[in-house]
This record gives C-alpha cells, sequence and structure tokens, in this order.
C-alpha cells in the first residue's frame, strides 16, 4: 500500500463503468464523505435518542458505536484502500466525536473562553445537616416584631458573607422523609410558624418561602427536612409559608403565590420573597436565598429533570424570587392560569414588560433535584393557556396583584412552617356543561396558633374532604373577573416547544 497520497494506479475500466474519468482516489474520497455525511446526523440522533453509557458524555457512545458501523459500511465499499481517505475520515470522526463531547458549540466556546464558572463536586455531596451543630445555641430571646434588633441584651455582630457555615453540594433525599415530629426534633432552633433567625449574628437577609400546596403531604416533608438545614447554615433570617388551596376545584398555582406574598409582607417587612414548588430540593448551599437588589431572580436554572440545563432562555419555572418593590412593579402574578402550565412563561414575560430582566446564579450552583411525580387531579392542563400568554402585554397591568380576591380561611403556626388556607374561588371560564365542584363554606376562623404534634396540613386535608362530602356552600363568595374568550388554539408554550414537559 502506498504511503502517500497520490491516486492509485487507474484500475479496469469495468471497475467504474459509469466514470471512466474520474480517478480511483477521488471515487473514494466522495463515496467516504457520503458515508460520513449519513453517518454524522445518525450518530447524532442516535446519541440523544438512546440512554448513556458513557460515565462522561452521554453522546460519546452511541456516536462511537454508529462510527464504527459506518466504517465497516465504508470498508464494504471498498473506499478505504486509500491511505489519504482514510485519514480524512478518521480525522473527521475525531473531530466530531471532540465536538459533540464536549457538549457541542457552547462547551467548545466554554473551552476555547475562560469563564469565571465555579466548581463544584457533586459526587461527593456533605449531609444537609452539616455544620448546624455549630448553632448550638440556646433559642434566641424573643424579639420586637419586625425585621429589626433583638427586644433585650447586646447588639449582635452583623452575620458574614457568605457564611461560614456553608459546603457547597448537600445529598438529597427524595423519598421516605421523616415525620414532621422527626423533622421538629432535628431543627431545635425553629420557631412556630417555620421562622428562624441567626441566635449569635444579625442576619442581612429576611427572606419569606411562599409555597403553593395541595394534596403533598410527603413532598411538603422532604421540602422540609431539607429546607430547614440549608437555610439555616446560610444565616439568614426566614420563614415558611405554604398556602394552601382550599377545595377540590381547578388548581391555580400563580394565584396562590399572589395571597401568600401579600399575606407574608402582612406579617413582616420581608427584602425578598421566594417562590417555590413544594417539589424541588435545592443541591447547593452556596445558592443563598436572598434577592438582587433591581431584577427578580430564576434559581433553579439546573434540575436534574432537565439533564442540568437551562431548558429555554425565558425559563422561570421552580424557583424564583423577587423583592417586594420588583413583586409590586410587575403587578405580581396572574390570577386567570387555572391548571398546569402557562403561568411561569407569563411571569416571565411580565418581568420583560415591566422593564426589568431575569437573573440567574451560574449553573454550577442553581443544582435542584425535582421528586418525580404524576400530574394532580385538579391540575389537568390548562387549554387557555396559549390564548393567556398572547395577551399578557395586554392584561398584566389589570390581572396581577391589584385584581387578588380571595378568602383566608385560617393561618396557623405549625412548628415547621406557617399554614394559610385560602379559598380562591373557581376558575369562571369552565367549559359549557362541566359542573363545577361544589363550592365549600369558611369552618374554620382566621386565627394565629401554635400547634404541637399533628401538621396541620393533614388536618386541613381531612376538613376539606368532610366539607365538601356534606355539600356547604361559599359563606363569603370570591370575586373573581370573568371572561368569555375561549378560543381553542393548537399553539404551543416555549416550554412545549423546548419539549419540555411534565
Ligand atoms: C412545572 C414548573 C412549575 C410550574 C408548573 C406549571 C418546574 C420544575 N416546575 O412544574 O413551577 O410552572 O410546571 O404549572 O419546571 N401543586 C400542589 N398540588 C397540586 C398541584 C400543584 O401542591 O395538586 C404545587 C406544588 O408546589 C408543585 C407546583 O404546584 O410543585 C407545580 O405543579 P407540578 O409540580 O404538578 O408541575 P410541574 O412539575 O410540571
Ligand atoms: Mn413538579
Amino acid at each position: 500500500m502506498p504511503a502517500s497520497c497520490t491516486p492509485e494506479p487507474a484500475r479496469s475500466a469495468a471497475s467504474f463503468p459509469s466514470s471512466p474519468s474520474a480517478s480511483p482516489c477521488s471515487f473514494h474520497t466522495s463515496s467516504s464523505i457520503f458515508f460520513l455525511l449519513i453517518q454524522q446526523p445518525l450518530a447524532f440522533r442516535s446519541s440523544f435518542l438512546l440512554p448513556s453509557l458513557h460515565p462522561v458524555s452521554p453522546h460519546l457512545d452511541f456516536h462511537l458505536l454508529s462510527t464504527a458501523l459506518c466504517f465497516t459500511m465504508a470498508s464494504c465499499g471498498r473506499s478505504l484502500d486509500s491511505p489519504c481517505t482514510l485519514a480524512l475520515l478518521v480525522g473527521f470522526q475525531f473531530a466530531f466525536v471532540l465536538y459533540f463531547s464536549l457538549g457541542g458549540f457552547r462547551g467548545l466556546v466554554s473551552v476555547l473562553v475562560h469563564t469565571t464558572e465555579p466548581e463544584f463536586d457533586y459526587s461527593r455531596p456533605h449531609d444537609v445537616y452539616t455544620n448546624l451543630s455549630h448553632l448550638g445555641a440556646p433559642p434566641p430571646p424573643p424579639r420586637n416584631s419586625g425585621t429589626g434588633p433583638p427586644a433585650t441584651g447586646p447588639p449582635l455582630r452583623d452575620c458574614q458573607i457568605p457564611s461560614p457555615l456553608l459546603v457547597g453540594p448537600v445529598s438529597v433525599h427524595l423519598s421516605s422523609p421523616l415525620s414532621l415530629e422527626e423533622i421538629r426534633q432535628r431543627n431545635p432552633l425553629v420557631l412556630p410558624g417555620g421562622r428562624y433567625r441567626p441566635p449569635d449574628c444579625e442576619p442581612r437577609h429576611h427572606t419569606a418561602i411562599v409555597v403553593p400546596y395541595r394534596n403533598r403531604q410527603t413532598h411538603l416533608r422532604a421540602l422540609l427536612y431539607h429546607l430547614h438545614p440549608f437555610l439555616q447554615r446560610q444565616q439568614i433570617h426566614y420563614s415558611i409559608y405554604i398556602v394552601q388551596q382550599w377545595g377540590n376545584g381547578t388548581f391555580n398555582r400563580a394565584k396562590l403565590l399572589n395571597v401568600g406574598v401579600r399575606e407574608a409582607l402582612r406579617d413582616e417587612d420581608w427584602s425578598c420573597i421566594f417562590l417555590h414548588d413544594v417539589d424541588l430540593l435545592p443541591e447547593n448551599d452556596h445558592n443563598t436565598y436572598t434577592c438582587h437588589k433591581q431584577f427578580p431572580t430564576h434559581l433553579s436554572v439546573a434540575m436534574d429533570k432537565f439533564r442540568y440545563r437551562l431548558p429555554y432562555p425565558q425559563y422561570f419555572g421552580g424557583v424564583s424570587a423577587v423583592t417586594p418593590d420588583q413583586y409590586m412593579k410587575m403587578n405580581g402574578f396572574p390570577n386567570q392560569y387555572w391548571g398546569w402550565g402557562g403561568e411561569d412563561d407569563d411571569i416571565a414575560a411580565r418581568v420583560r414588560l415591566s422593564g426589568m430582566k431575569i437573573v440567574r446564579p451560574p449553573v454550577a450552583i442553581g443544582h435542584y433535584k425535582m421528586i418525580k411525580h404524576k400530574g394532580d387531579r385538579g391540575n389537568e392542563q390548562n387549554p387557555r393557556r396559549f390564548d393567556l400568554l398572547k395577551r399578557t402585554r395586554l392584561n398584566w397591568r389589570s390581572d396581577g396583584l391589584n385584581s387578588l380576591t380571595y378568602e383566608l380561611l385560617s393561618k396557623e403556626l405549625e412548628p415547621l412552617y406557617t399554614n394559610l388556607t385560602v379559598n380562591i374561588g373557581e376558575d369562571p371560564r369552565l367549559p359549557p356543561g362541566k359542573v363545577p365542584p361544589i363550592p365549600v363554606k369558611a369552618t374554620t376562623p382566621v386565627h394565629q396558633r401554635s400547634t404541637s404534634k399533628n401538621g396541620g396540613i393533614a388536618r386541613q386535608e381531612k376538613r376539606q374532604e368532610g366539607a365538601v362530602a356534606t355539600n356547604m356552600t361559599v359563606a363569603k363568595p370570591v370575586r373573581e373577573k370573568t371572561e368569555h374568550a375561549q378560543s381553542k388554539r393548537s399553539n404551543q408554550t416555549t416550554q412545549e416547544k423546548t419539549g419540555v414537559m411534565k
């Protein structure tokens, strides 16, 4: 075999009847390139469709497999006889494998351009309760209401930034969480209502965590088990609010968030409000639960559910944060999204329409795990979300915080969280013929109390069933703006366009 890339001696005309003038080398080269052109998209597609065997790059293994296959095919076509063709083929393969294994164009850029992204070793997470024994001081004395200093005792020094207690990646337990009582025992410094202040320094951040909620007991326990130690290590002053939708009507996440923000701000002058799905658990305590001064923050940028990548640029679902000022500026969240989907894209659009932008922590920090679940009864996909999203530009000033109506049925300071049970009304645009769920009556007066062993959520869920069964009626009907437009378009939200579905 010749060592140089010179064309081979001419073969008999019978070998290449259709192209008598072409040299053998050009035939070999063009057939190899033909195989290459077919093989690259095949390899690329298969690497996404099939599960990964490769520990480093999910694309690499199937790429290599399909490369081997195409080499065999190319050999059958006798195109590998020439060393120049072979070198070309190997060179191409190498370049493509390198390209995909580095994560495509973005990966190549990050290798070539030096980025300041922090690095964390997620393969060795710490226990989420690490370092909490350093907070062994007795519970703090009673404090003034509000965010001011303690009522008695010498002034505390300011808490350090960043907190010296942070450990980085923490392990996440997704199944069989402890009971509420066991979680309480592991968090002795948490006060009724799920409140906490660092005992030995003056916190610089005051954060309310608002969780829209209904019938997710196990997820709630996993969240509380995980979030309390996570936040205590960040040395912030915080409280967890669970906003529970009363009744069996269609779920409305964004409206519950509006209620939570308003009620939390009645309690304290929080400097930051987190909007937090119940099934998302943060994996890195450097992801601090504080707000950006100017702009709304999206925290859950890298979820296991989306292979630790942002699914699309305007994505705002999962966990996000606003200051009260930012919240007012965007007129809160929409009240009209009944059922699953669309409301997060609407909120992202409001941020933009009110002259702000979304900020995010680095992908290396914003890691979250989502507890796997099926869709909930009463939270079916909202078929109107496409039409609503088209009208955000027109509606955001009139639908939101300034049009929010609800009835607060109870407020309980449970050991690990503040439980708000609210009647937010029903979807006024139920399709013709569909009987709305039986409305319920407010049986529990609004009050604040501390309870001990049984979580309020469990009791509420029982009471709720009872109330519905006895066919009660609404005591104070919740006013809701009605809207009759019901066009059915087969458009898609950004989420669905990118293939991001539940
Ligand atoms: C995605 C988004 C979520 C929201 C939703 C569309 C992620 C990680 N999350 O979540 O932020 O935009 O799509 O509405 O992409 N919930 C209950 N009980 C129910 C139903 C919902 O408590 O019966 C609450 C709970 O806090 C839950 C949240 O609403 O985490 C979102 O609902 P989901 O978890 O069913 O929706 P999912 O995972 O597709
Ligand atoms: Mn979820």
